[in-house]
């Protein structure tokens, strides 16, 4: 049998999706980051600290991912930004065709920034493109700091490791984290990734994440 290679590669399903939210927020100038992390690292603690610091200054909305509830989009709202809940039932990663339909949901228009809160999880949120701007990694310190070195594909992937609870750190705490450990580690796997050390807690360091987000959210679309 002959075969005949006809050159072009064939776009699954995801990709198709991906491709389509990628085109939908680029014609509208929209940035959009997709925050990945393993469960309670922190994600929606940090969103609703920036949102409400970031409030007079940038238009932020949010879709949030879980496996089950509307807690976390509850807390967005809480903030008063527009949220959209998406229940994976079971699946472990958002997919695009699910971000297709959340932005048809949620007030683009009047939004400079949109978020996606992933479902808790380092590992298959990262090979699920969502037609995302960049991805932003989280990894909180009672974690651990070997995580970079034993999980590499999300950091290798992501614009921003942002380091959170270092409230946690320090003399007489039971955490014993290596922030520069990460950071090096983080680094060998990518080395222009921005690592922010915060507590979405105590605020501490949260303003060079604000800047980095405020100066390079404009960036990243062009
Ligand atoms: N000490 C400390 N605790 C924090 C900090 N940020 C978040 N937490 C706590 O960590 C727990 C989990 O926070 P969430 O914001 O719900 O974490 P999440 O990543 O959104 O969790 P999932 O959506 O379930 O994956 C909560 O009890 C928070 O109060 C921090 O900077 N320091
Ligand atoms: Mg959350």
């Amino acid at each position: 049998m002959q075969k005949v290679d006809v050159g072009k590669k064939i776009l699954s399903a995801n990709e198709r999706y991906a491709l389509k939210n990628r085109q939908f927020l680029a014609e509208r100038e929209k940035v959009c980051l997709n925050m990945i992390s393993s469960p309670g690292s922190g994600k929606t603690t940090i969103l609703s600290r920036t949102i409400s610091d970031l409030k007079d200054k940038i238009k932020i909305g949010v879709i949030e991912g879980d496996i089950q509830t509307d807690l976390d989009a509850e807390r967005i709202k809480a903030t008063g930004a527009p949220a959209i809940q998406i229940n994976t039932a079971g699946a472990c990663h958002l997919s695009a065709a699910q971000i297709d339909t959340a932005l048809r949901n949620l007030p683009v228009d009047d939004l400079d920034l949109i978020f996606i809160e992933n479902v808790g999880n380092l590992v298959c949120p990262s090979a699920f493109e969502l037609g995302e701007t960049a991805k932003i990694v989280v990894l909180s310190v009672p974690e651990g700091d070997d995580k970079p070195a034993k999980y590499p594909a999300i950091f290798a992937k992501s614009k921003v490791l942002l380091i959170n609870k270092i409230d946690l750190l320090g003399a007489g705490s039971h955490v014993d984290f290596d922030v520069e450990r990460a950071r090096a580690d983080a680094r060998r796997l990518n080395k222009s990734i921005e690592v922010f050390p915060i507590s979405a807690k105590t605020g501490k360091g949260m303003h060079s994440w604000y800047n980095w987000l405020l100066e390079s959210a404009e960036d990243i679309l062009s």
